[in-house]
């Protein structure tokens, strides 16, 4: 395949869709930069003094890695000047952080949740970067949370970067889903999977077992059912795969089908799941349904759910459409 850069990809985009302004262009790039300083840090590990904790807590009241913070620092940096943004949300930070009044401000908000996985970095499995574009909403003055509350399915630009063999970085912008790999060489981002299709049909699920007994019974059930194979009601056998790192169990079932579930559970009726929907369910469910997949909270659309809080959780179940459909009819069937 001809070496087609990012840079590229996104003029031909813009003449194309005419679905890249210059300033989201300029946005995408500036993200895609970060992540290859973060790649070159997280790729240090213990010989860049970047492993283990660094005794802090974040807004989640999780301890934050070492390297949560320098990747958290790395997006604000690296995005503050340029005149692209009016705002940035991060995992790492409780409140919204605007751009400094000595910088031109721009029309896009950018959330992101800077090492997605961090859990993983210090046994060296692949962890990731997600992030999401929202436009700022016209004539906003002073920046506020709740500008920040829009529907996922208002985002006009998704994507994460994925630290592992390869560092990659998955990027959609409403035209399909399109990857970039990392040449370490040149240091520039080379497309190398265009319009990525997540199969409808898969026989590999992803879910943390050792959660089982506090499942809800629509969860149990189709987990069951699956577990029983061929014998059972599903007809056919499944395998399980669970990284722990949700941006390397999504690359994996945008790379080849499966279906990723982070249920609501028994264990906190105040606690909807695990992740949070802003800067990590409605990237992803964008990006899967850019891909032909689907992603729902068990009862409806992620990208549909009007967000009240900035780092508010919310169930998630996404990937192969057909496999979600099944999960999700559990949910509402009662
Ligand atoms: P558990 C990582 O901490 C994360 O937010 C996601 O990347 C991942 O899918 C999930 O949590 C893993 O959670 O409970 O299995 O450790």
């Amino acid at each position: 395949m001809k070496r087609v850069s990012l840079t590229q990809y996104l003029v031909e985009e813009q003449r194309k869709n005419n679905s890249i302004p210059a300033e989201l262009r300029l946005l995408i790039e500036v993200v895609a930069r970060a992540c290859k300083t973060i790649s070159h840090a997280v790729g240090k590990g213990a010989l860049g003094d970047v492993l283990g904790t660094a005794n802090t807590e974040n807004i989640q009241g999780e301890v934050q890695k070492k390297l949560d913070i320098i990747s958290n620092e790395i997006l604000l940096e690296a995005n503050e000047w340029g005149g692209h943004l009016a705002a940035m949300a991060s995992e790492e930070m409780e409140s919204i952080h605007p751009i400094p009044n000595r910088y031109p401000k721009g029309e896009y908000m950018l959330l992101f949740d800077p090492l997605d996985g961090s859990s993983n970095i210090d046994v060296n499995v692949s962890i990731g970067t997600i992030f999401s574009v929202l436009k700022a909403p016209e004539g906003m003055g002073e920046p506020s949370e709740a500008d920040f509350m829009q529907p996922g399915s208002e985002q006009v630009a998704a994507g994460y970067a994925v630290y592992g063999p390869q560092t990659m970085l998955v990027l959609t912008t409403g035209n399909g889903v399109n990857c970039f790999t990392l040449d370490r060489e040149m240091g520039s981002w080379v497309l190398t999977q265009r319009n990525m299709q997540i199969p409808e049909t898969t026989k590999e699920f992803a879910i943390n077992m050792s959660n089982s007994r506090h499942w809800y019974p629509p969860v149990t059930r189709y987990v069951d059912e699956m577990l029983a194979g061929s014998t059972g009601p599903r007809g056919k056998d499944f395998n399980m795969r669970w990284v722990a790192s949700m941006v390397a169990d999504v690359h994996r079932i945008l790379s080849r089908g499966g279906v990723f579930m982070y249920p609501a559970d028994t264990r906190d009726t105040a606690m909807p799941g695990k992740l949070r929907l802003m800067y990590e369910a409605n990237p992803m469910a964008m990006i899967v349904e850019q891909a032909g997949g689907a992603a729902t909270d068990g009862k409806q659309r992620i990208l549909d759910i009007v967000p009240h809080k900035l780092h508010q959780r919310v169930p998630v179940f996404l990937g192969s459409k057909a496999e979600v459909d099944v999960v999700t009819g559990y949910h509402t069937q009662g």
